[in-house]
């Protein structure tokens, strides 16, 4: 005798339950880590920043972390459109698709003091660059 069409459906929606529950959580976290993109650690002091510079491709999403290991500082950029505080202790995450190629210039948007005034060094030198570089080189 053949199992009724509703029992064969009901252990079908079942057998594709299990599979989702089982699978679901692996992809999850492999889309999360895509999404993420390039991911890079930046340590902030006076004055500079630690790398100087990173390299990534065009379309690429950058993650940066940004730490601080002594005063309040910042990271501005009017390409991408960031403007963070980066405050001691804490990490100041930012993100951005990097859409357009060049070399660019991330400055500190915090007054974090200066070592030769009036000759504005230290805080007015530093610079964090990000070069977007085109895909196919
Ligand atoms: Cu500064």
């Amino acid at each position: 005798m053949r199992p009724p069409i509703t029992d064969v459906l009901a252990l079908l929606l079942l057998l594709i339950g299990i599979t989702g529950v089982i699978v679901g959580p692996f992809h999850y976290n492999k889309k999360l880590l895509e999404d993420n993109g390039k991911i890079f650690m930046v340590t902030v002091h006076q004055w500079g920043f630690e790398p100087e510079k990173i390299v990534v491709k065009r379309g690429d999403r950058v993650t940066l972390l940004f730490k601080s290991n002594d005063v309040t500082h910042g990271i501005y950029s009017t390409t991408f459109g960031i403007n963070e505080i980066i405050y001691p202790g804490k990490v100041t995450k930012v993100s951005f698709i990097a859409n357009r190629s060049g070399r660019f210039v991330f400055r500190c948007i915090v007054y974090c003091g200066e070592f030769n005034p009036p000759f504005g060094e230290g805080h007015w030198s530093m610079k964090f660059i990000v070069e977007v570089v085109n895909r196919d080189t």
